[in-house]
Parts: C-alpha cells; structure tokens; sequence
C-alpha cells in the first residue's frame, strides 16, 4: 500500500513539475499574453510619420485658434518659414498663416528666411533668403544679356559671387550701394556680419517682371523696385481671447535683431494681433504695448494680481551685447485690450537673460514667479 502511495505521490509530482515547466516555458516565450504592463505599452505605443516637407523648427505649440474644439498646431521658428496649421479633423491640417493675415510679411509672404529653396522650375531671376544669406540666382537667362541692378545694403555685409557676376560698392550715407550685373546661371550670395538686414533692390529693365521670383514659394513683385524683407524675427506666442469678443487673440515676442532694433512703436514692436472678422489686425500700439529695444525671447500668460485679466509677461535680457542686460517686461491689462508696462513698480523688471514660468507656489492664491 505504501509503495503505491509512493508511486502515486511520485506520479502526481511528476506531473505538477511538467505542467509548472511548461508554463514556465510558455510564459518566457510569450511573456506579453501574461504580462498586463506590457500589453498596455503595446496598445499606447508611438509610431513615427515622417512629414513630407522638413522644416527647421523652433518654437512650437498647439491651440484651437478657431474655435472649433480641434487643436491647431502654429510655429514661430525665429528666422526660418513659419506655419500656422489648422485642423481639419482626422490628421488634416491646412496651412491658414496667409489666409488668416498672419504671415510676416503681407507684400510677399514667405519671402523671410528658410531652410528651403525655390523649386526653379522657369527661367528667371530668384531672389530669396536661404538661412541667414540673401541668395540671388539666375537661372537660364542666357538670352537676356546682362541683368543689372542696384541694390542697398548696410555696411556690414560680406559678399560672394558664383559664375561671371560682378558686383561694384560704394558707400553712402553709412549705407553700401551694390551695383551688379548678372546672366545665365550666375549666382551673387550676400550675408551679414551683424544680423539679417532689408536689402532695397531696383532693377533695369532687361528681364520681364514675371520672370523675376521672390523667396521660397516663390511670390513676384509688381515692381522692379523691392525690398525682400527678412522676417519679423519672431519668437513666441501666447494665445488667448484679449478683448472678450471669443475670438482667439496673439501676442507675438520679437527678438529684435539679435539686440540692435531700434525703439520704433510702429514697425519695431511686439505684436498684438486681434481676430477681427476672418484676418489678424495689429493692434499692438493701440493697446498701448511698447516694446522699446527688448530683444525677446519668451512670452507667457498670467493674471499676475487676480483681477481676472490676463497680463502678459515678456523675457528681454539677451545675455551678450548689445543688450546682455535689458528689464523683462509685465504688461499689466488694466482694461479690456489695453495695457501698461509695470514691471518696475512690481518689483520683476529683472535684466539678465533667463527663462521662466509662473505658478501658485506657496499656494496663496497668488501667482509666483
Ligand atoms: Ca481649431
Ligand atoms: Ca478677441
Ligand atoms: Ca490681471
Ligand atoms: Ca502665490
């Protein structure tokens, strides 16, 4: 009797082993059907698409700028194309920048700097912003001679030219005045010791105006008088309906020409753009911002003392020269879109070159900072 118990037990162990190895061996094999945390990582994992342009991001972030309860995506991007992406549902996005009468320069948009060049599809003449040098290409006009132009500068330009383009300076009134001539595939390249600048072209009249083509769309001038601008040198935004109307507002932080734009409160301040009707309308002076020379670099929203208007905070010490040091800015919103600097008087003018963010810390109810 005993040994058949023994037999049994002996059985029996036999078994429960096989069964514990082959659930051992099981679960090694496949650990995720038995394994609930990776199960969940297998359903919340990411997978990448590539975008079918690359763009040279900076500052980016998402908001609903239509009201629609879809997310929008927008980017500054500092000196290479901005976008600003609505959603239409189902991961297509349109890019409204233009549409909506935001694009840095309304004359001819996406003339500013970008890492992308012209598709020089025609022949003509192509004149654009690649990076921080201004590019002008000729591009199979060999039947038109030579193409001559003048073009103002500020002295503080260094310039190259590919092929047989010529180009003659003289200084005048502390401005460079760049003769040139150009043909077929020439190529004249200009850059800038100091910062981007505003070169002021005038052309002769050798080449059709429709076959002259500015920046990287590329857009035409209605003139052989021009100026391709370099872009608004555009930071960050803060998004939010400012003067109560439920439509979405901007404030845009500008850097000001890495710290040498001059006190202009018409065309070298920060930007408030209000949604009027379908566009952006500046209303940046009206509502009484002035950026004076604050080369910004970050912009945030706070209702720093409660009254339930949001203010507006702005960054400006640059950390080198010429403005290493320059007084952030809060933009107190005393009545609906209508603002006073009084960083002074609160004590948060600091100069030095920081980031920062706002929070309640010792939980008072009040915004720290
Ligand atoms: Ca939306
Ligand atoms: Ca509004
Ligand atoms: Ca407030
Ligand atoms: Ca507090």
């Amino acid at each position: 009797m005993l040994t058949l118990f023994s037999n049994r037990s002996h059985t029996r162990l036999l078994l429960i082993s096989f069964v514990a190895v082959i659930t051992l061996f099981l679960t090694i094999l496949f650990p995720r059907s038995y394994n609930p945390v990776r199960v969940l990582k297998a359903e919340g994992w990411f997978t990448q698409n590539t975008l079918a342009t690359t763009y040279h991001l900076f500052d980016l972030g998402v908001t609903d700028i239509n009201n629609d309860n879809l997310l929008d995506i927008f980017t500054v991007n500092h000196s290479v194309r901005q976008k600003l992406l609505i959603n239409e549902g189902h991961n297509n996005f349109q890019d409204q920048l233009l549409n909506l009468g935001l694009e840095q320069s309304l004359n001819f948009p996406g003339v500013g700097p970008s890492d992308l060049k012209p598709n020089m599809k025609s022949p003509g003449l192509y004149i654009y912003w690649y990076k921080s040098k201004l590019v002008i290409q000729a591009h199979k006009l060999n039947q038109y001679g030579e193409i001559k132009g003048e073009i103002q500068l500020p002295e503080s330009v260094v310039i190259k030219t590919y092929g047989n383009g010529n180009i003659l300076t003289k200084q005048e009134n502390e401005k460079l005045i760049a003769s040139f001539s150009i043909h077929n595939n020439d190529q004249l390249i200009i850059e800038s010791r100091a910062f981007f600048f505003t070169p002021i072209f005038e052309l002769e009249k050798q080449i059709p105006l429709n076959q002259v083509y500015l920046g990287s769309q590329p857009v035409q001038p209605d003139s052989y008088n021009f100026t391709v601008n370099p872009g608004k040198d555009r930071h960050g935004m803060a998004w939010a309906d400012f003067n109560g109307d439920n439509h979405n507002d901007v404030f845009i932080i500008r850097g000001g020409g890495g710290g040498r734009m001059s006190p202009d409160p018409i065309n070298d301040n920060d930007e408030l753009l209000l949604q009027e009707q379908l566009t952006f309308e500046d209303r940046t002076f009206e509502a009484g911002i002035l950026k004076e020379v604050c080369p910004g670099r970050q912009v945030s929203l706070v209702d720093f003392d409660g009254d339930d208007q949001l203010d507006i905070y702005t960054g400006c010490g640059r950390g080198k020269p010429p403005r290493e040091l320059y007084p952030n800015q809060l933009h107190r919103q005393f009545a609906s879109g209508q603002f006073a600097n009084v960083s002074d008087e609160r004590g948060i003018d600091i100069q030095e070159s920081n980031t920062f963010t706002w929070l309640d810390a010792d939980q008072d109810q009040d915004m720290d900072l």
